[in-house]
C-alpha cells in the first residue's frame, strides 16, 4: 500500500493545537482520516520563529506521524493573516466587499508555498500519494512538480469555490487557478462548487470539461469531482455515550430549567452568519411574546483569527448585539441569549448537542459545515431534536430534511424556530431518520476512501528511476 502524505496549513499536533485555539473542522476531519494510514501529516506548527530554517519537529502519536515547521512573522502576516485570510477566505465566501488585495500578501503566499515545498519534498518517496488541503496551499502542487516530483498529487478545497464573476476580481486569478492543473485530482465539497470551477475553466482558461469529470486545458488533464466531507460517525457515537457527554447533557438540561435550548456552535467568523442569526432570533422574540421565555439561544462561538481586523469588528458587533437583545428582553430569571466565547471538548459538545431541542446553524456561505452533521449524529433516536440549517451551507445538499432557511431573512429564521417548537414527534423522527442515514454512510471515512481511491486510480505511479536500467 502506498503511504499517504497529507499537507495542510495547520497540523493537529500537540504543539500546534495549543497555539491554534479553537480546532477547526479541517483538523478534526484529518485526525480521523489519518488514524488508519501509514504516512505523514506535514504543515505549520502555528508557532513563530526569528528566521525560517526549514527545521521540522517530528511527533508520533496514536499511529500518526506529524512534521511541523515554524514560520517567520512576515510569513504569518503576509501568507496566513494576509493572502489566505484577508484575500482568499472572504472572496471564496462571496464577500468581495471584505477581500483585501495587497501585493505583499501575494508574494508572501508564494514564498510560504515554496518553503513548504522545499521542506516537505525530501520526505516524499516515489510511491507516496500526496494529498494537499485547502486554500492556503493552492500552488503547492505546482511547486512540488517544479522540484521534480512525479507522484500522484491531489488537492481538496474545504471552502466554497466562488462564481467566476466574483473570482475574476482577484488580481492574477488566472495565474493562481492554473497552478491547480498540476494536480491529478481536485476535490470540492459539493457539486455546486465543482460547477463554478468548471465554469471558470471553460470561460477563463478556454478548457474543456468532459462528462466523466476530466478537465483538459492545453496539454494538461485533471480529474475534478465532489467529495462531501462528513463527521467521524463511530468516534462521535462513542463521544455521545461517554460519561463526559452525559454530565454535559445533565448540566445543560438542569440549567435550562424546563426551557428548550436552541444551540449554535461556530468559530467566530462573519461567514457563519451570527449577526443575522441573532437578528432572526430577535424577530422571533418580538413576534412571539407568549412563547418567548420558554426557550433560549445558547451560542457557542470561540474567537478565531484574532489578528485580522474584520474578526475584531465582528466580535465587537456580536458583543453589542447580544447585550442589546438581552437588555431588551431579559427578565429577572431568564436571558434570551447565552453567548459563550469558549471552546469545548468533543464529548462535552456532544452532550450539549443532545440536550438541545433545536439547532440553529445559519452560515451565509459554508463549504460544508460539520456542526450540522454533528448535531444530527448526537440526537436520541427516540426523541430527536430539530435542525434548522442555512440553504447556503454545503451540508444542505445532503441534509434535505432539515428546516432549510435563507440566513439573510429574519422572518424565515423566526418562522423556522416556531415550526421547530411545534413539530410533532413523529415528524421529528421522520426527518432525523433520513438525515442520520446520510451522516452515517457519508462520513469522514467514506470521504477519505473516495478521495484516496480517486487519487490512486488517477494514473499509474511514475517511478523516478526505471527498475531495469
Ligand atoms: P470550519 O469553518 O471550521 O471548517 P465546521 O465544518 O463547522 O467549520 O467545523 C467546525 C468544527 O470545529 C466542528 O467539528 C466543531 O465541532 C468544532 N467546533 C466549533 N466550535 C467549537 C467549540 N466552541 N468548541 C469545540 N469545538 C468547536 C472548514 C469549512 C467547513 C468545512 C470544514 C471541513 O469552513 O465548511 O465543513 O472545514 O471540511
Amino acid at each position: 500500500m502506498s503511504r499517504l502524505i497529507v499537507i495542510s496549513n495547520r497540523v493537529s499536533a500537540p504543539k500546534a493545537q495549543s497555539a491554534a485555539g479553537a480546532q477547526g473542522g479541517l483538523s478534526v476531519a484529518l485526525s480521523a482520516a489519518l488514524k488508519e494510514y501509514r504516512g505523514i501529516w506535514f504543515g505549520w506548527s502555528g508557532e513563530k520563529t526569528e528566521e525560517f530554517t526549514g527545521h521540522m519537529d517530528l511527533h508520533r502519536e496514536g499511529g500518526v506521524t506529524t512534521a511541523t515547521i515554524d514560520l517567520e512573522e512576515q510569513d504569518i502576516d503576509e501568507y496566513y493573516n494576509g493572502y489566505a485570510n484577508r484575500t482568499l477566505w472572504p472572496l471564496f465566501h462571496y464577500r468581495i466587499d471584505l477581500a483585501e488585495y495587497d501585493r505583499s500578501f501575494g508574494s508572501g503566499y508564494e514564498r510560504v508555498n515554496e518553503r513548504f515545498a522545499e521542506t516537505v519534498a525530501p520526505l516524499i518517496e516515489p510511491d507516496d500519494l500526496v494529498w494537499v488541503h485547502d486554500y492556503h496551499l493552492i500552488p503547492l502542487g505546482q511547486q512540488l512538480r517544479d522540484r521534480g516530483l512525479k507522484n500522484r498529487i491531489g488537492f481538496f478545497l474545504h471552502i466554497p469555490w466562488p462564481p467566476s464573476r466574483l473570482l475574476v476580481s482577484l488580481p492574477y486569478h488566472e495565474r493562481l487557478v492554473r497552478t491547480l492543473l498540476a494536480y491529478d485530482v481536485i476535490g470540492f465539497q459539493t457539486e455546486e462548487w465543482l460547477e463554478s470551477f468548471c465554469h471558470y475553466v471553460e470561460r477563463e482558461l478556454g478548457g474543456r470539461v468532459d462528462k466523466d469529470g476530466m478537465i483538459h486545458v492545453g496539454d494538461r488533464s485533471v480529474y475534478a469531482a465532489a467529495y462531501p466531507i462528513g463527521v467521524d460517525y463511530k468516534e462521535f457515537g462513542e463521544a455521545v455515550e461517554s460519561a463526559t457527554a452525559r454530565e454535559a447533557f445533565e448540566r445543560l438540561r438542569k440549567s435550562a430549567a424546563g426551557r428548550r435550548t436552541i444551540i449554535g456552535v461556530d468559530r467566530l467568523d462573519y461567514s457563519k452568519g451570527l449577526e443575522e442569526r441573532f437578528l432572526g432570533y430577535r424577530r422571533f422574540l418580538e413576534k412571539h411574546g407568549e412563547s418567548r421565555d420558554h426557550l433560549f439561544l445558547l451560542q457557542i462561538a470561540p474567537p478565531s483569527r484574532g489578528e485580522v481586523a474584520t474578526y475584531e469588528v465582528i466580535r465587537e458587533h456580536l458583543d453589542e448585539l447580544s447585550g442589546r437583545i438581552n437588555g431588551e428582553f431579559a427578565s429577572v430569571d431568564w436571558v434570551p441569549i447565552r453567548y459563550v466565547n469558549q471552546s469545548y471538548g468533543r464529548a462535552e459538545l456532544a452532550g450539549f448537542y443532545r440536550a438541545a431541542e433545536i439547532a440553529l446553524i445559519t452560515p451565509l456561505r459554508d463549504g460544508m459545515n460539520l456542526v450540522a452533521k454533528e448535531y444530527v449524529a448526537a440526537q436520541d433516536p427516540d426523541d430527536p431534536g430539530v435542525l434548522i440549517l442555512s440553504r447556503f451551507a454545503g451540508a444542505a445538499l445532503q441534509l434535505k430534511d432539515a428546516l432549510l432557511v435563507n440566513p439573510y431573512s429574519k422572518d424565515e429564521i423566526s418562522d423556522a424556530i416556531m415550526k421547530a417548537i411545534r413539530m410533532p414527534k413523529a415528524e421529528r423522527i421522520r426527518r432525523w431518520t433520513s438525515m442520520i442515514e446520510s451522516v452515517r454512510t457519508e462520513d469522514v471515512v467514506a470521504w477519505r476512501h473516495a478521495f484516496v481511491s480517486a487519487l490512486e486510480n488517477a494514473r499509474p505511479p511514475v517511478r523516478s528511476e526505471p527498475e531495469h536500467a
